[in-house]
């Protein structure tokens, strides 16, 4: 892990609620795998205590969770350069939640955004655990002092409240103990990938109809199926219209899997009103099952291989403790946990 040239902490995860989708690779993980070549230390972990706020099913999780981390590895991270683990193998997570709770307030953790939706969710119970998920998200972060947190757009506000946090931390035991953390993605800005049903919303694992998103493990029939079918508008009739949900969603994903000159010319059609959408989609579907292809086979391959992924998550929890550790240790210090 040395000759690295940013001298930099990043961490970050998924939860494993469901078949990891586009928008999770592109909005996290294709980053994460840049990154573990150029950043000095990369923790990735699978967020399996975030996953019980919303999704408690003990069949599944285990499931979920070889899963995902089977698909962390089928898109290239080598646990040579990053240190890949289990949320719930570091006991430090849960302390350091627990005490950070002590930093944030009631008010703020009900004005999020993502709360405030879930909790309009019918059928979601609201407990505890889903109002303070941006505490744990915090602790997820700042146990390891992480400066760079490669997230999708969806995670803005809740890395706001995790410097919000470190901060108030900081001034409150007069130290500069956590540094703040900021999101991170190539290119300008973060990403968001649209779901396909035309709304506007983003691509989601929990999204009950299963049309609305590409999954990694999506056979090349699916993949298609699913482009096809994509929600669209009637297209443009007035020229340099500005784009509908259904279209921003498709070519939000052309941005990041076709040739930019062919995506280039499909946007030159939407412009002068002389886009067919079903040519749009052929190409797409096209692009997308090259895309996806190999990324999926792999998962398949390595999911089936249960003693490897034992080995990767044992090598990385022990690790990420040793850092966890010494970050509980200040913290617990700090706080004057520190009696004889
Ligand atoms: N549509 C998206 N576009 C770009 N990035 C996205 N991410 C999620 N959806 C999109 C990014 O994927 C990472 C992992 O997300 P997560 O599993 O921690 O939780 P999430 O953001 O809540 O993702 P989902 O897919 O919507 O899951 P469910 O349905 O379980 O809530 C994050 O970096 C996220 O930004």
């Amino acid at each position: 892990m040395e000759n690295k040239p940013i001298k930099e902490i990043t961490v970050s995860g998924i939860r494993p609620t469901g078949k990891v989708h586009l928008g999770n690779y592109l909005g996290a993980i294709k980053n994460f795998v840049t990154m573990q070549d150029e950043f000095e230390t990369c923790y990735y972990f699978i967020a399996d205590y975030h996953s019980l706020t919303t999704h408690n099913n003990a069949d599944l999780l285990p499931v979920n969770v070889r899963r995902s981390l089977a698909t962390y590895l089928a898109c290239g991270l080598d646990p040579e350069k990053a240190i890949v683990y289990l949320q719930s193998d570091l006991p430090q997570i849960p302390e350091l939640y627990l005490l950070l709770n002590m930093f944030a307030h009631k008010g703020e953790l009900e004005k999020c955004t993502t709360f405030k939706e879930k909790i309009r969710t019918p059928g979601q119970t609201v407990n505890a655990g889903l109002l303070t998920y941006p505490v744990l998200m915090a602790a997820d972060i700042i146990i390891h002092k992480a400066t760079k947190v490669p997230v999708g757009k969806d995670q803005q506000q809740h890395l706001e409240m995790t410097r919000t946090f470190a901060n108030r931390f900081n001034h409150l035991t007069n130290s500069d103990f956590f540094p703040e953390p900021q999101g991170f993605s190539y290119g300008n800005s973060l990403i968001k990938i649209l779901s396909l049903d035309g709304k506007g919303g983003k691509m989601s694992k929990s999204d009950e109809n299963e049309n609305n998103a590409i999954y990694l493990t999506d056979s090349d029939k699916e993949i298609t199926k699913k482009i096809k079918k994509a929600k669209t508008d009637t297209g443009p009739t007035e020229k340099n219209s500005p784009l509908t949900p259904g279209i921003e969603a498709l070519f939000g994903i052309m941005d990041c899997v076709s040739n930019p000159e062919i995506v280039a010319d499909y946007k030159e059609q939407y412009a002068n009103c002389t886009i067919k959408y079903g040519y749009l989609k052929l190409q797409l579907a096209e692009d997308l099952v090259k895309y996806i292809a190999p990324i999926r086979e792999t998962i398949f391959e390595i999911e089936n291989n249960q003693e490897y992924l034992k080995s990767v998550v044992e090598k990385g929890g022990e690790k990420a403790r040793e850092s966890a550790t010494k970050t509980v240790d200040g913290v617990r210090k700090l706080l004057g946990i520190n009696y004889f």
